[in-house]
């Protein structure tokens, strides 16, 4: 999908989601439940526009990420230092006009500002104080990139601490950090988040880390092309690529730094190739994406081109150094600036990035089909709301049909008790399925007794412990331990627990989403009898039918992809399993050091003697980190990998379960009120016939015309797909 298409449509949908919104808060002809209602369509809403794509920038300090970031947008928005400088989530995005909204965790006080106003009493912008004191928004007066830039470093920087200490107290309370850019600037609807450096093992820091990634549809790991075989952080990719599915792009940075022949992007040589190594060492999949970049070029190149800076600014630049041949062909040009700005543009690989980008954001990111759940969200609802309105205007246009309903409506209760009971076994089976229990003969240990089943202590012997005893037996790697202070060791335990609790929680995967889509689909059908029974309320003949026909109600049954509520399980509220678990290995493998930190001098033990006084420390350490968990340093007790993950499965489980019931529930008792209602007014309806029809004609118009777009939108993108594959 193109960008503008995409956009349009997004735009669609949340105005669609509006009207909905309204006519099911506000209008007295909507029949149903307005409270459930409103928290789906609020739910829907939040997931729409907030769909934007977010694409984090992950890596050391230092290595380039604001630098990239600002070549992406085409000028230096943000601060960027030879030393450690980012200290603070940004998140940068497309707005009216260039903005800064700092979100704060408590309310601004009065000196605050002011020290605020001082330090920025030069750069043309108002700063405007909103939400009781929760946000502060900074306008400014022209599109400077210097003047954002200015705004920014006494907030975000490492170096605002030194430099800007009256400000200390508001950094403190910056929760998030919004800057929003004119449209011309930001060209695709993409947010981008820039992270402070990862350098320490600061847990707030990793926390906030772990957060984001949770919400991001893409991460962007940059390296030093310099340093390519040392990356921090990449057991903690590993995971969030294995446990998450999330995409990584590696950016081996810096890259006009290298000789020619080292950028080769199949490893055969250079950093790639080291780059390619440290993967095989890591287990990161082997066809994870790797991009050359060299951001700073990037940058120079949008810079000049904008003029923001001059040729000569460019040629006395060392960090840009321009071979002579080049340098003398721009010389003879006819626009030097121009072709200098392409020369480095073409050099810094940005525009490959750019296009790889977009291109997996718009089209490959499943995880990210805003656009396609949103609107058959719309589409489910806006033919709900229409049926009970046409069921009225039925009734009002031929009251004959009151006689009809009158005497089917028995048989219409009973064939919604028989829905409501064949979705009660749907619903246990789950459950069983889910929890434990016994079906149809059947009995299930549920994904928690699951786990437990494979997470056992023979299992955890034969591919964690064993295999970790013979690493140290193999090739030396017991000196090299010891010679490392046994950061090897920990290292080769933390990896051998990863790829068994990988292992694990890919089949467990599996179980789950077979439970659901099956519960979903078995749910959908039931839906699709009740929507029957519903649509042909003022026809009651077709209630005689035994089975409503449910493939003619199956183009209306859009359950298993949108669904009010069931969406609701995939957001937060079931939280991620890749931190706490991360956390719970990362804790005890300390604890392994320190416990075999004391023997280090002991030279003159031998191998099997080293063998023999490790092994029960390692056996201890990796039991007490998968199963029964043990003392931090602090002496808080660390939450062993099964407990979180239970926990977890239990979570995702219980949310799943009570969004289907509610969603049955909905569906069955608003027909039946339905039903009552109508019967009910019928006195009302028979005599204000042509009031009535005059006023739900035009609404129900207005809900076919969404229903219908919608449908379109769901058509076309199924249409695009299936052209694609
Ligand atoms: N030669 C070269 N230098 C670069 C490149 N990109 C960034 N730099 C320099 O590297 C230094 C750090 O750049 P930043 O963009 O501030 O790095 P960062 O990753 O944001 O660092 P933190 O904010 O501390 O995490 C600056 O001096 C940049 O000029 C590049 O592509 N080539
Ligand atoms: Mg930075």
């Amino acid at each position: 999908m193109k960008f503008r298409e995409y956009e349009a449509n997004r735009q669609w949908i949340i105005e669609a989601l509006g009207k909905l919104s309204d006519f099911s808060a506000h209008d007295n002809d909507f029949r149903g439940n307005r409270a459930y209602e409103q928290k789906a369509i609020a739910y829907h809403k939040q997931f729409v526009e907030d769909g934007k794509y977010r694409v984090v920038f992950l890596g050391t300090f230092n290595v380039g990420k604001s630098t990239a970031i600002n070549a992406f947008l085409g000028g230096a928005y943000l601060p960027m230092d030879v030393e450690e400088c980012t200290s603070k989530l940004t998140f940068i995005q497309r707005g009216e006009r260039l903005e800064l909204v700092l979100s704060l965790s408590e309310p601004v006080v009065g000196n605050e500002t002011k020290a605020l106003e001082r330090v920025y009493k030069e750069i043309p912008a108002s700063l405007e104080v909103q939400n009781d004191g929760r946000s502060l928004l900074i306008r400014f007066e022209d599109d400077k990139p210097s003047s954002m830039q200015q705004c920014l470093s006494p907030l975000v920087t490492v170096m605002a601490d030194e430099d800007y200490p009256l400000l200390a107290p508001l950094r403190e309370k910056i929760d998030e950090i919004n800057l929003f850019l004119p449209s011309s600037v930001l060209a695709e609807d993409i947010v981008f988040v820039d992270t402070p450096g990862v350098h320490s093992v600061s847990e707030t820091r990793q926390e906030i880390t772990y957060g984001i990634i949770e919400r991001s549809h893409l991460v962007i790991s940059f390296v030093d092309s310099g340093f390519a075989g040392n990356i921090h952080d990449l057991n903690f990719i590993k995971r969030i690529i294995k446990w998450r599915g999330r995409r990584v792009f590696f950016v081996l940075n810096k890259a006009d730094k290298l000789e020619r022949d080292e950028i080769d992007i199949r490893g055969a040589r250079g950093p790639a190739k080291h780059l390619i190594q440290a993967f095989a060492r890591h287990d990161i999949p082997e066809d994870s994406e790797i991009f050359f970049l060299s951001g700073y070029r990037a940058l120079r190149a949008q810079q000049l081109e904008l003029g923001h800076i001059s040729m000569e600014e460019v040629e006395d630049d060392n960090k840009v150094s321009i071979p002579t041949s080049v340098a003398e062909r721009i010389g003879e040009s006819d626009d030097p600036t121009r072709d200098l700005a392409a020369y480095l543009m073409g050099q810094s690989r940005l525009p490959l990035l750019r296009e790889r980008l977009s291109d997996y954001l718009l089209n490959e990111n499943k995880a990210g089909a805003v656009v396609e759940t949103g609107a058959k969200f719309v589409w489910e609802r806006s033919d709900e709301f229409v049926a009970s309105l046409e069921n009225e205007l039925n009734l009002a246009k031929d009251p004959t049909k009151f006689d009809e309903l009158r005497a089917n409506r028995e048989q219409l209760i009973r064939k919604l008790d028989e829905i409501r009971a064949s979705s009660d076994q749907v619903l246990n089976a789950y459950s069983a399925r889910s929890r434990g229990g016994d079906v149809d003969g059947v009995t299930y240990p549920g994904y928690a007794g699951l786990f437990k089943i494979e997470m056992t202590t023979a299992r955890i012997e034969a591919e964690v412990i064993g295999p970790v005893l013979q690493w140290l037996r193999d090739s030396n790697h017991l000196k090299e331990a010891r010679r490392s202070k046994f950061a090897p060791l920990s290292a080769q335990m933390e990896h051998q627990v990863d790829e068994f609790v990988s292992s694990i929680l890919a089949k467990l995967n599996e179980t789950i989403e077979k439970a659901e889509n099956d519960t979903r689909e078995a749910i959908a059908r039931h839906l699709g009898e009740v929507r029957g029974l519903r649509m042909h309320l003022t026809e009651p003949g077709q209630v005689d039918i035994a089975n409503v026909n449910t493939s003619m109600t199956g183009s209306y049954v859009v359950f298993g992809a949108g669904g009010a509520l069931v969406g609701l399980t995939t957001g937060l509220v079931v939280g991620s399993v890749v931190p706490v678990i991360g956390n719970a290995i990362g804790a005890l493998l300390g604890g392994v050091l320190g416990a075999v930190g004391g023997f280090l001098t002991r030279l003159a033990w031998s191998e099997e003697r080293w063998l023999k006084k490790l092994e029960p420390i390692i056996r201890e350490h990796v039991l007490n980190m998968l199963i029964h968990g043990a003392k931090d340093k602090d002496g808080s007790r660390t939450t062993p990998v099964q407990e979180s993950v239970v926990e977890y499965l239990q979570r995702r489980a219980d949310s799943f379960y009570t969004a289907v019931q509610e969603e049955v529930d909905n569906a069955i008792s608003k027909v039946q009120q339905e039903c009552d209602g109508l019967l009910a007014r019928e006195g009302e309806i028979r005599r204000e016939s042509d009031t009535i029809i005059a006023r739900l004609e035009p609404k129900v118009t207005l809900l076919v015309a969404l229903r219908e777009g919608a449908r379109d939108l769901v058509n076309e993108i199924d249409h695009r797909e299936s052209v694609r594959v």
